[in-house]
């Protein structure tokens, strides 16, 4: 399946793996990227050398496009915004708020920016300031959410921009792949099925709790700080809900979610680790090479398509 960010990135499947913090590092991005698909670093909250080390990391790994996830929460969001400059990576997306003030920067350096848009306002606002695409993520993803589902924020998106749209949040497989081109996205991209492939290096237990995730798996925690997160429903996201409507303080909230991230990802810590996952997680049951996702993914969508033509007859 060519399509038109396949073409404009030089990339053969039309299939990101999202920028997970802590998760997404050099060798699961250069995986993905060696496979066809798009591999992408996750500067999450790290500092900008750390971020700087996995570019050149994926480098030595693969020579085809890759990108780097900037996420605009992080205290660090401006210097890693120069470290991409810098690297001219091929690639940027952003998550978690504008990255206006970054664009002009990156566009001299010839990235294709692609930032991650949660309403049709910001995909107006993007498509002016001169994205090359736009991802249009629903609320069914995993880590910070927007309020509006994929299925509806996807064609809004798609009637506010000419740019190619890659669709995110609840993606798992080529069912979901294909019902995003009838949305009219050209893409797609997936963070939590890439969590059970081999190049991923977090937690056995994290990975165990994706294997064996029910269809109730996850809730969303944060709305009160305003930055609503999506993760399973541990005994940590429960603790943290009880203390978000039981009258905890700000303070005492921001206190209880500081590096539970970290907790999950690299110790599997099960009471005070935050796993963050998209609802697909009860839908991702195997563990396989990064490159036989992007593969199987995109087969079983053109599959589907196909599938739906014949329906018509
Ligand atoms: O960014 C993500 N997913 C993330 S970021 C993250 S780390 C984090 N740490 C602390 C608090 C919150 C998050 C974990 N997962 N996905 C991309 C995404 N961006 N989803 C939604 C948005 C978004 C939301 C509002 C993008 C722009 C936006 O508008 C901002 C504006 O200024 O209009």
């Amino acid at each position: 399946m060519r399509s038109e960010i396949s073409r404009q990135l030089g990339i053969r499947y039309p299939v990101f793996q999202g920028g997970m913090a802590w998760i997404a590092d050099g060798d699961l991005a250069a995986a993905v990227s060696e496979g066809g698909g798009l591999g992408i670093v996750a500067a999450g909250n790290a500092p900008a050398e750390y971020v700087r080390e996995q570019i050149r990391r994926v480098r030595t790994l693969t020579d085809k496009p890759f990108g780097v996830n900037i996420m605009l929460l992080s205290p660090f969001a401006d210097e890693v915004a120069e470290v991409a400059a810098e690297e001219a990576v091929p690639v940027v997306t952003t998550g978690a708020g504008n990255p206006a003030k970054y664009m002009e920067r990156w566009k001299s350096r010839n990235i294709h920016v692609i930032p991650v848009v949660a309403s049709a306002s910001m995909a107006k606002m993007m498509t002016r300031l001169g994205a090359s695409a736009l991802i249009a993520e629903g609320g069914e993803s995993g880590g910070h959410v927007g309020e509006l589902t994929t299925m509806v924020l996807v064609p809004q998106v798609c009637d506010a921009t000419d740019l190619p749209v890659i669709a995110a949040g609840g993606i798992a497989d080529g069912r979901g792949f294909a019902a995003a081109v009838m949305l009219g996205a050209c893409g797609v991209q997936m963070g939590t099925r890439f969590l059970s492939a081999c190049e991923c290096t977090i937690h056995p237990a994290y990975r165990e709790k994706i294997l064996n995730a029910g269809e109730r798996c996850t809730m969303v925690t944060g709305k009160r700080l305003g930055h609503p997160v999506r993760s399973l429903r541990t005994a940590f996201a429960r603790n943290y809900e009880k203390a978000e409507y039981g009258g905890a303080s700000d303070e005492e909230l921001e206190a209880f979610g500081t590096g539970a991230l970290r907790l999950a990802v690299q110790e599997g810590d099960l009471k005070q680790g935050c796993f963050l996952a998209g609802q697909v997680a009860a839908m991702v049951t195997k563990v396989q090479p990064a490159a036989e996702i992007v593969r199987e993914v995109t087969e079983e969508a053109e599959a589907c398509l196909k599938g739906a033509a014949a329906w018509l007859n």
